[in-house]
């Protein structure tokens, strides 16, 4: 991946305007989840998961080119997030993934786009990799040096903890792009999951439902998806998606895991335009029905992207 970044650097402008310009559709309409039941287009997002409803099965119809909000300067990682279940439009962002315990917030996407921030928190303990969430009023992330996932509330300011039992932590088992990727939480219809690997797991991925409340790993799913050659996951509808970059040609959806069924979703790769760059953090908005991505730029900046899906009952 370094070799990569070196060979591609000196085409960083033409690439990332090439990138940005390039409306790609991407035909995944072949992916599928087995379970009945989808989530509608929310009016009240109070609680997503009561909306789920009896409707098509959960198919992706079409995952368009990413569409840049706000471009970081030099911060060639970092993470973007929103809370689904809130009627605002807030934004928080880690700027970096190394022990990072400054989180900014933005009013909207207009304040983000003008560098227009609303506060700054310093969170007791330090958050690791990319991996965080914000999910009903909370943050969600791994305590840096540890293998410990932590709440922050944004209304009290107070945390709670609790370990991972055996999940690998400061790099023993993160994605690809390394940065103490080893503890992945995601959001979907279904709630909150984390993504992560074991020695027993033999560093595949291995999925967990989390309680949000008291953060209990509620129900486990081991996978033979090899964590550390896949970029970054994200869920749809209880179904992990895996991208794996690649030096030669676009990242591409190379895996899939449906926990509704237990098992592994047969596909082909699917293009995931990014080449020659790379996404360093990529999360599913359920409210949004859209990817939140931070790509390394070849111009050694952040490039903060939105990455809208279609599905085949929209
Ligand atoms: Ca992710």
């Amino acid at each position: 991946m370094k070799k990569c970044l070196q060979e591609h650097k000196e085409q960083a402008h033409q690439t990332i305007l090439k990138s940005i310009l390039t409306n790609t559709i991407i035909n995944v309409s072949d992916i599928f989840h087995t379970r009945k039941t989808f989530y509608s287009r929310p009016q009240n997002l109070s609680d997503i998961q009561i909306q789920a409803v009896n409707r098509l099965e959960c198919r992706i119809k079409t995952i368009k080119e990413g569409v840049v909000v706000r471009v970081f300067a030099r911060y060639i990682t970092g993470a973007w997030m929103k809370d689904p279940t809130s009627h605002l439009d807030t934004i928080w962002v880690f700027m970096d993934n190394v022990e990072v315990n400054r989180l900014v917030e933005y009013a909207d996407e207009a304040a983000l786009r003008k560098d227009n921030p609303t506060e700054t928190y310093r969170l007791p303990r330090a958050c690791a990799g990319t991996g965080h969430v914000v999910y009903r009023g909370s943050l969600y992330c791994n305590i840096h040096g540890t293998n410990q996932i932590m709440k922050y509330s944004f209304n009290t300011h107070t945390i709670l903890a609790r370990g991972m039992g055996q999940a690998g932590f400061n790099n023993t088992f993160p994605y690809s792009s390394g940065g103490s990727t080893d503890i992945d939480f995601a959001i979907d219809e279904k709630g909150l999951w984390v993504t992560y690997s074991t020695k027993a797991a033999k560093g595949g991925i291995v999925i967990s439902k989390v309680n949000p409340n008291t953060l209990a790993l509620e129900q486990t799913w081991y996978t033979d998806i090899p964590k550390q050659k896949v970029a970054d996951t994200f869920m749809i509808c209880g179904v992990l998606y895996a991208v794996v970059y690649h030096d030669d040609r676009p990242s591409e959806i190379e895996y899939m895991y449906n926990t509704n069924t237990n098992s592994v979703v047969a596909n082909k790769a699917l293009s995931f335009v990014s080449y020659p760059e790379f996404n360093v953090m990529l999360d599913y908005n359920p409210r949004e029905r859209q990817l939140y991505a931070w790509r390394f730029g070849m111009s050694w900046d952040g490039l903060l992207l939105q990455y809208p899906i279609t599905f085949e009952d929209d």
